[in-house]
């Protein structure tokens, strides 16, 4: 195989997020990062704010590029852009269960398969949510995110 997509929201990308781009670019020649950008949605970062900080992290990592996602669907997305899978982390069963109706749903839409990930141990608890919860009381979360996130949030 040669190509897949990791969508997510980013918001913000943390250590979890990169360690599984990481794997996804030792399986797969080209690994496109689709950024979510859903207008029902409240980010905390804007849309370049995400990309600048996923996009700075993993700059040196081979055949990985940084794409707004646009406002439909992954499987219209994935199929554009010629993927042969997307990419997903899986933290915990809240998490399978949460995904795989949306991998048979892709699949069916797209013919695009999903490959799940387990989340590496170090990161198993760690969200988005928690990161900015974390960080708006001052707590120091900075062995969880990549230095471009941690100097957005005034902590480097
Ligand atoms: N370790 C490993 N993986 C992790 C970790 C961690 N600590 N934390 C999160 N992840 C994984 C998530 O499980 C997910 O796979 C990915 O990283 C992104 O996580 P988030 O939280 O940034 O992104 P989400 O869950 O908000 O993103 C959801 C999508 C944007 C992927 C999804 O809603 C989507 O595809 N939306 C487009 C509309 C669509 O097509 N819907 C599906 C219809 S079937």
């Amino acid at each position: 195989m040669q190509k897949a997509v990791c969508p997510g929201s980013f918001d913000p990308v943390h250590n979890g997020h990169i360690e599984i781009i990481v794997r996804a670019a030792s399986l797969f020649e080209e690994v496109v990062v689709a950024v979510s950008n859903n207008p029902a949605k409240t980010y905390r970062f804007s849309l370049e704010e995400r990309m600048d900080m996923i996009s700075e992290t993993v700059r040196a990592i081979q055949g990985v590029t940084v794409m707004p996602m646009g406002t439909g669907l992954i499987a219209n997305f994935a199929r554009e852009q010629g993927a042969q899978a997307l990419v997903k982390g899986i933290r915990n069963a809240t998490d399978l269960n949460y995904e795989m109706p949306m991998a048979t749903f892709n699949r069916h839409l797209s013919g695009v398969e999903t490959v799940f990930l387990p989340a590496d141990a170090r990161y198993q608890h760690v969200s988005s949510t928690l990161i900015k919860e974390i960080t708006g009381h001052k707590g120091d979360i900075t062995d969880f995110i990549p230095y471009a996130v941690a100097q957005r949030f005034g902590l480097r």
